[in-house]
C-alpha cells in the first residue's frame, strides 16, 4: 500500500524535547535539534554543540518535514506481469528476493549483479551492510551517484598522491578562494559557506574568484568573475596556469622539495597562447591575467571545484588543471590551502580511489575507486558482452531519474532479469524493479554519514532516531540481515558464542571476533552483519545498526593513530578503536574524531610514496591538454544552445523531496535566460517554450535574467517528479535530456552541464 499523502504539520503543537540530529539533504549533514508532533518534524533549528556546523543551517532544513512526509511504501511490492505492485509480506518477499538474485548468479555468475547506490546525502548505514550481501553473492560491481560526478577527481587524486586519497579546502583561512564551476551560497559543500563566502568577499585583503559563465549568487559576490563560455574551462584553467609559468608564479622550493616531474607540467603549458586561450574561454585576457596574478601572489589559496567542471567536456582534464594551480604555487599543506584529511570509514566512500584492474562489462571503462561509470549502465546491461549485467539492487538511489538518458534507462530495467530496490517511497527506479522494498526514514532510524572531510579536525556523527518506525518498513540493515540469511551464506553455527562475548564487553568481543575471523576467512566478507546479530543486540539504546562501525572505528584507530589519540582518545591497538567507538555511541551530536596539524599530510603520502612527494605529470592529461591547441568551438546549428541540465537551487534537493508544495516559489522550476537570447526568440517572462535536445523535448517556462550568458540556459535539478500513486509530475525531469553517450572519456562522468539543445516558443 502506498500511505496518503500526509501534508507536514502545519498547526504545530510541539510535544516533547530538543533532539539533536542532522540535516539529510546535502552532504554537509549540519547538526539540527528537533521537536517532533504529529508523527512529523514539527520545529527544527541548528545545532549549537554539533562540532562541525556550530548551529548553523541554510533555509533549506527548515523544510525537513516535507522530506518525512514523501508517500511511503508500507509493505514490500511484487510486480505483477502487467507491470502494477502487490503487497506481499516480509518473509515471502525476502524468500522470493533472496531466490531472485541467486537464480541470477547461479545462471550467470554473482559479476552479473551489480549494486546502485547505497546512501544519499544523508545515509550511509544502508551501504555499509550492503557490503555484506554482495559478498554472499560474489558480486563484483558497484556504482553510485559518485561515479557521475567525482570519479574523475579521484583519479586525479590518486594519481598525485598515490593511494587512498581525497582534499579538502581551507576557505575560513584562505586568502583567495576560488570556485570552479561551483555555487557555495546554494549548494554549500563546505561547512558555514554563506558566513564564510561573505567574510571573504567583505575582507579588502581577500579574494574571491569564482568561473562560472552564469552571474550564480556566488559570482555575484566574487572580487572577480570569470564568467567563461560553458565548456570553456580547460582553456581558461589552461591560460591561468601558463601565466603563473610565464611571469613565473610558481612556487619553486615547493615544487623542488615536495613534488616529482614539475617540469613536464612546466613544459606543457608553458608555450600556451594566454591571449588565444582566454578569447576561446570567452574572456577577456586581462581579467584572466588579473586572476593568476592574484593565486600568485597570494599568502593561502583554496580552490574548489564541482559539477560546472566535472559535468562538462574535459572534465577530468579540468579537474587536473585545477589541481595543478594550487600545487604550482605550493598552496598545499598550509592552512587556507588545500590538505588531505582522515576518514572515519579508511578504503570506504572515496577509499581505493585509484583504478582497479577490473573493468566495465560492455564498454571496457575504468573503475574508478572500486566504482564503474554510472552512465555506462544502459550499454552494461543492453550489450551482447557475455559478462552483461543481468541482475541489479538499488538502494537509497533513484537512478531512472538521476542518471542521464531517462528513457533508456527504463529500458535497462525492463531488460534486467531481476532487481529490487530498496527505498522510502515509490521512485521512478522503484517502479521499474522486480520487488521493492520499504526503508525507513532517516528520522526512525540510527543513521550516519561518511561525508567526513574536515581538516585539521574532523567530525563524525551516529543519529539516532527521533521519530518512531511505523508499522511496516525495516532499516536496511535489518532488510539485508534477512537477505543474507535466506541466502544460507550465515549460519548460528558461524556465530555461535560472540554474542556471549558481547555481553562480557567490548574487549573481551575484539578478541572473540579477531579469533573467529581467522578460524572461518569466509566470514570477512560478511563481517557487518556478524557485527550486526551478535554486538549488535548489547548496544545500548537500540543502536544494533551502530554494530558495523565499531569495525570501522578500529580500522580509523588502526590507520590514522596519533591523529585519534591528538582528538583525545587514549589506548593501543584495540583499545584505541573501542575508545573511539564508545564515542560514536556516546556523543549523540557528533564528535571530532581526528585532530592534526599540517605536517601530517606528508607523513599520509610517505605511507604510499617513499619519497614524500606529490607527483604532478599524468601524461595522458598532459597528452590532452596540449591537443586543446587544434580544438576548436563548434557550433551544431540544429542545437544552438547550450542547456546546463541541473542547476542548484533554493528549492531543489535532488529526489529526496517529491511534494511539489516544498517549494513557494518557481514550483515549475523555469528555464533561465539570458534577456539577449529572449529578445532574439522574442520571449517575455513566464512565457512557455518548447525545448529540444538529441534526445528528448519538453515544455517550460522561461525566467529572462541577466545572470546567463547569450546562448546558455538552464533548468534546476529534482523537478520532474511523480507525487503519490497518479499524482501529477511538476517541471522538467531533467534527464529525459540527456544522453549518456557525452560523456568523460577517463571517468565516464555525463556532461549533464552542456547539453546542445534549440527552444522555439511554445505553440499556444
Ligand atoms: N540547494 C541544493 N544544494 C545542493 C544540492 C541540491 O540538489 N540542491 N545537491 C548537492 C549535490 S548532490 C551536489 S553534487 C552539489 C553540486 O553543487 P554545484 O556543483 O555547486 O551545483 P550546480 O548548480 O549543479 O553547478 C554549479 C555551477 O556550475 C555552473 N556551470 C554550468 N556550466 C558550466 C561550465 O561549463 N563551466 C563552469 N565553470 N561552470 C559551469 C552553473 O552555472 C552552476 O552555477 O550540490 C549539493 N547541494
Ligand atoms: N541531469 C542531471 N542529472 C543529475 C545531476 C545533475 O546536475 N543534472 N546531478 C547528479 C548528482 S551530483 C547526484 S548526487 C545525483 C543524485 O541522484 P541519486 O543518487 O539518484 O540520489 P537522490 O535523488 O538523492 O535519491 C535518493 C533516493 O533515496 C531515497 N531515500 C531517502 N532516504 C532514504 C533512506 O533512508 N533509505 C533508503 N533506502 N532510501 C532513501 C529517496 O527516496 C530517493 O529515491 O543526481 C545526478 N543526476
Ligand atoms: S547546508 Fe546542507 S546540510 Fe546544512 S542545512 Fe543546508 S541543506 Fe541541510
Ligand atoms: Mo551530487
Amino acid at each position: 500500500m502506498v500511505a496518503g499523502v500526509v501534508s507536514p504539520v502545519s498547526a504545530v503543537r510541539p510535544i516533547g524535547e530538543w533532539q539533536p540530529t542532522a540535516c539529510v539533504l546535502c552532504a554537509c549533514n549540519c547538526g539540527i535539534e528537533v521537536q517532533v508532533a504529529e508523527g512529523n518534524l514539527a520545529r527544527i533549528k541548528g545545532d549549537k554543540a554539533h562540532p562541525g556546523s556550530q548551529g548553523y543551517a541554510c533555509e533549506k532544513a527548515q523544510r525537513l518535514a516535507y522530506y518525512q512526509s514523501n508517500p511511503r511504501i508500507l509493505a514490500p511490492m511484487r510486480r505483477r506481469p502487467d507491470g502494477s505492485y502487490e503487497e506481499v509480506d516480509w518473509d515471502v518477499a525476502i524468500a522470493e528476493v533472496a531466490a531472485g538474485l541467486a537464480g541470477v548468479r547461479d545462471a550467470h555468475g554473482g559479476a552479473s549483479i551489480f549494486y546502485y547506490g547505497g546512501g544519499g546525502q544523508g545515509n550511509h548505514l544502508g551501504g555499509v551492510y550492503a557490503r555484506a550481501l554482495r559478498s554472499a553473492l560474489g558480486m563484483r560491481f558497484a556504482s553510485n551517484a559518485l561515479a557521475q560526478e567525482k570519479t574523475g577527481e579521484f583519479w586525479i587524486d590518486a594519481h598525485l598522491f598515490g593511494h587512498v586519497t581525497h582534499t579538502t579546502p581551507d576557505f575560513e583561512r584562505a586568502q583567495v578562494a576560488v570556485f570552479v564551476g561551483k555555487n557555495p551560497w546554494m549548494a554549500h559543500g563546505f561547512s558555514h559557506a554563506r558566513p564564510t563566502l561573505k567574510a571573504v568577499a567583505g575582507d579588502p585583503d581577500r579574494t574571491l574568484i569564482v568561473i562560472d559563465p552564469r552571474r550564480s549568487e556566488t559570482a555575484a559576490m566574487a572580487d572577480i568573475h570569470l564568467q567563461v563560455r560553458p565548456g570553456g574551462d580547460a582553456f581558461l584553467l589552461a591560460a591561468l596556469l601558463a601565466v603563473l609559468v610565464q611571469e613565473d608564479l610558481l612556487d619553486h622550493v615547493f615544487l623542488d622539495e615536495r613534488t616529482e616531474n614539475a617540469d613536464e607540467v612546466i613544459g606543457a603549458v608553458r608555450d600556451v597562447d594566454v591571449a588565444e586561450y582566454a578569447r576561446r574561454a570567452g574572456i577577456g585576457v586581462e581579467l584572466v591575467r588579473t586572476a593568476a596574478r592574484r593565486i600568485g601572489n597570494a599568502s593561502s589559496v583554496s580552490i574548489l571545484e564541482d559539477l560546472g567542471i566535472q559535468q562538462a567536456p574535459h572534465s577530468t582534464l579540468n579537474s587536473y588543471l585545477e589541481k595543478l594551480l594550487w600545487a604550482l604555487t605550493g598552496n598545499f599543506a598550509r592552512p587556507g590551502c588545500t590538505n588531505l584529511h582522515t576518514q572515519f570509514a579508511p578504503g570506504g566512500l572515496v577509499g581505493r580511489s585509484r583504478e582497479s584492474r577490473r573493468r566495465t562489462p560492455g564498454t571496457g571503462e575504468r573503475v574508478i575507486g572500486g566504482m564503474f561509470p554510472a552512465a555506462s549502465i544502459p550499454e552494461a546491461v543492453l550489450s551482447d558482452d557475455p559478462a552483461r549485467f543481468r541482475g541489479a539492487i538499488i538502494e537509497s538511489s533513484n537512478p531512472v531519474h538521476s542518471l542521464p538518458d531517462s528513457p533508456r534507462m527504463r529500458e535497462t530495467m525492463a531488460a534486467l532479469h531481476f532487481s529490487v530496490v530498496i527505498d522510502i517511497t515509490m521512485t521512478e527506479t522503484a517502479s521499474c524493479a522486480s520487488y521493492v522494498l520499504p526503508a525507513l526514514t532517516q528520522y526512525e532510524k540510527y543513521e550516519c554519514t561518511f561525508f567526513n572531510f574536515e581538516f585539521p579536525r574532523n567530525v563524525f556523527h551516529l543519529r539516532a532516531p527521533v521519530l518512531p518506525s511505523p508499522d511496516g518498513p525495516l532499516a536496511e540493515p535489518e532488510i539485508h540481515r534477512r537477505l543474507v540469511r535466506a541466502l544460507g551464506a550465515l549460519t548460528d553455527e558461524d556465530l555461535g558464542g560472540l554474542d556471549a562475548a558481547a555481553k562480557q564487553g567490548l574487549d573481551v568481543y575484539a578478541a572473540a571476533f579477531a579469533e573467529r575471523m581467522t578460524a572461518r576467512p569466509h566470514l570477512t566478507g560478511l563481517a557487518p552483519i556478524v557485527l550486526y546479530e551478535t554486538l549488535g543486540p548489547a548496544l545500548p539504546d537500540g543502536a544494533r545498526a551502530a554494530a558495523a562501525l565499531w569495525g570501522m572505528a578500529q580500522m580509523c584507530a588502526a590507520g590514522y593513530s596519533d591523529s585519534v589519540r591528538r582528538a583525545g582518545f587514549e589506548g593501543d591497538g584495540v583499545a584505541l578503536g573501542n575508545a573511539l567507538f564508545e564515542a560514536v555511541l556516546r556523543e549523540r551530536r557528533g564528535f571530532v574524531f581526528s585532530a592534526d596539524d599540517h605536517e601530517v599530510n606528508w607523513e599520509w603520502i610517505r605511507r604510499a610514496r617513499p619519497s614524500g612527494r606529490i607527483d604532478l605529470a599524468i601524461s595522458e592529461l598532459l597528452e590532452e591538454l596540449v591537443s586543446l591547441e587544434d580544438e576548436h568551438e563548434t557550433v551544431d546549428p540544429d542545437f544552438p544552445f547550450v542547456l546546463s541540465a541541473g542547476e542548484r537551487r533554493t528549492n531543489t534537493a535532488m529526489t529526496l523531496i517529491r511534494d511539489p508544495a516544498w517549494r513557494k516559489r518557481d514550483p515549475l522550476g523555469a528555464l533561465r535566460m539570458s534577456p539577449q537570447d529572449a529578445r532574439a526568440l522574442e520571449l517575455i517572462d513566464g512565457e512557455l517554450v518548447t525545448l529540444t535536445t538529441r534526445r528528448g523535448s519538453c515544455t517550460t517556462p522561461v525566467e529572462i535574467t541577466e545572470t546567463m550568458r547569450a546562448g546558455h540556459v538552464s533548468l534546476p535539478n529534482g523537478y520532474g517528479l511523480t507525487y503519490g500513486a497518479d499524482g501529477p509530475v511538476t517541471g522538467v525531469a531533467t534527464n529525459e535530456l540527456t544522453e549518456s553517450s557525452r560523456r568523460d572519456p577517463i571517468a565516464g562522468t555525463p556532461w549533464h552541464k552542456n547539453v546542445p539543445a534549440r527552444i522555439v516558443r511554445a505553440s499556444s
